[in-house]
C-alpha cells in the first residue's frame, strides 16, 4: 500500500509543538514507575488512561527479542498479533490451522493482563496458494464462512475486537473502485463482505467487527473519495441488518500529506451518527522524505501525529489507540519505504534502543486522564 506521494511537505513551525511537548515532559518515566509487578506474575496495567494503548507485535520478534517483549508489556494495554492472524500463516491447507503463533502472543497479552485485537479475517493479499486457486463463488464463500467461523470459535471470549475485512476500499474509489480488486471481488462481488460480517456476528457474537483501512485522514480528492466509499459500506451493511461497530483507522502518517482536519472530523461524526465508533489501528510515521538529521526528523514526526490526533480526537475519542510495531527497530517502513537518503526509518514511539521520542509523548499526552 502506498499513498499519494505528490503533496510537496508542509512547512512545520517547530516553536508551537516545542510548546505542546514540554507539557508532556516526564510521561515516559510515569509509565515505567506504573508498570508495577503484581503477586501471581501478571503485571498492573502500565498507567491509567482514556483508553487503551497497544500495539502490534510480529511473532519473530516476540520470540527473538527479550527486551523488546518486555517494552509491550512495560506500556501497552493491548499486545495483539501483527501477522500471525493472516491466513497465509494460520491455514496453509485447507482445514489445517497452525495456531501457535497466534496463540503466543494473545496468551502472552492474557497472561500479564493486557488486552488484545484480532486483525484479520479477510483481506485481499496474505492468502495462501489454495485460496488463491479457488475459481467458483460457490467454494469461495463456503471457504471465507468456514475460515471466519473456525478462527472465532478457536479464540471465543478472548478476542473482544475482530478486523473482520481489512482494505477492501480501492486505493483509488474513483478510477479503480469503489472496492478493491481481490479474489473475493472477482467471485463474489462486494456480497462477500456482507458474508464476511454474517459469520463473524454468528461465531463472534461478544466481539465488537470492524472494517479497517488506510488514507481516511488525508486532504484530498482521493481520500474524500475513501472517506465517502467507507461510509458507503457502512451503509450497506447496516441496510441489510448486519452488524458494523467500529472502523479501524490505520493511520499510516505521511507528513508531506496534510491532515484534513475537517473532513476527517466530519467523517468520524458521520460515523458516530451512524452508530459506529472508531479506533486508531496501525499508527505511524513514513518518514523516507523527511531530513536526514534523526532529532529534526523526530520532532517532525510527532508534529505530524500531533495533527493527526488532534483532527481524531477533537471530533470524538476513539475506542483504542495502537501503533505498527512499537520501536523502530522492526518496521514493515523499512522495507517497503526505505529513507531516500539511506538513513534508518525512525517510525514509531521508541528509538531502535527502545528509548522513547516525541511521538511517545505526543501520544501519552491524547491518552491521559
Ligand atoms: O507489517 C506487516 C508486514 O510485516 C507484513 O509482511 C505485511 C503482509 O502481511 O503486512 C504488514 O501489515 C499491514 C497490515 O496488515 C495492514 N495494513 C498495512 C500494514 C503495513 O503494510
Amino acid at each position: 500500500m502506498s499513498a499519494d506521494h505528490g503533496v510537496v511537505a508542509a512547512k512545520r513551525t517547530s516553536a508551537n509543538s516545542l510548546t505542546r511537548r514540554s507539557v508532556v515532559a516526564g510521561a515516559g518515566a510515569a509509565v515505567l514507575a506504573g508498570a508495577m509487578a503484581r503477586p501471581g506474575g501478571a503485571q498492573a496495567s502500565p498507567v491509567k488512561r482514556r483508553i487503551p494503548y497497544g500495539a502490534a507485535l510480529e511473532y519473530q520478534h516476540f520470540i527473538s527479542d527479550a527486551d523488546y517483549k518486555a517494552l509491550f508489556v512495560n506500556h501497552c494495554d493491548m499486545i495483539f498479533p501483527m501477522n500471525s492472524l493472516k491466513w497465509s500463516l494460520l491455514q496453509r491447507a485447507p482445514g489445517e490451522f497452525d495456531y501457535l503463533p497466534a496463540e503466543g502472543i494473545v496468551s502472552f497479552a492474557e497472561t500479564h493482563g493486557r488486552g488484545t485485537y484480532g486483525h484479520t479475517f479477510v483481506w485481499y493479499t496474505a492468502l495462501p496458494a489454495w485460496v488463491e486457486e479457488i475459481d467458483t463463488a460457490a467454494r469461495a464463500r463456503q471457504t471465507l464462512i468456514d475460515h471466519v467461523r473456525s478462527v472465532a470459535a478457536h479464540f471465543a471470549g478472548r478476542v473482544p475486537s475482530w478486523d473482520v475485512v481489512n482494505e477492501v476500499v480501492a486505493h483509488d474509489p474513483v478510477n479503480e473502485g469503489p472496492w478493491r480488486d481481490s479474489l473475493w471481488m472477482r467471485l463474489l462481488g462486494p456480497s462477500h463482505v456482507d458474508t464476511a460480517f454474517a459469520a463473524a456476528a454468528e461465531a463472534a457474537p461478544e466481539a465488537e467487527l470492524a472494517i479497517n483501512d488506510y488514507d481516511l485522514e488525508f486532504r484530498g480528492a482521493r481520500y474524500d473519495a475513501r472517506r465517502r466509499a467507507t461510509l458507503d459500506l457502512v451503509r450497506r451493511l447496516q441496510d441489510r441488518n448486519l452488524r458494523i461497530d467500529a472502523i479501524g483507522v490505520q493511520g499510516h502518517l505521511y507528513p508531506e500529506i496534510p491532515i484534513a482536519h475537517k473532513e476527517f472530523g466530519r467523517f468520524i461524526k458521520d460515523l458516530k451518527a451512524l452508530g459506529v465508533g472508531y479506533r486508531i489501528t496501525e499508527l505511524d510515521v513514513i518518514d523516507w522524505k523527511l531530513p536526514i538529521n534523526p532529532s529534526v526528523r523526530d520532532e517532525m514526526a510527532a508534529e505530524h501525529v500531533d495533527n493527526f490526533l488532534d483532527a481524531a480526537f477533537s471530533a470524538d475519542l476513539p475506542r483504542s489507540l495502537s501503533t505498527w510495531g512499537l520501536s523502530d527497530r522492526y518496521s514493515w517502513i523499512a522495507d517497503v519505504m526505505p529513507h531516500r537518503r539511506g538513513a534508518k526509518n525512525r517510525p514509531l514511539p521508541f528509538d531502535d534502543r527502545l528509548k522513547p521520542k516525541p511521538m511517545h509523548d505526543v501520544i501519552q499526552r491524547y491518552l491521559a486522564v
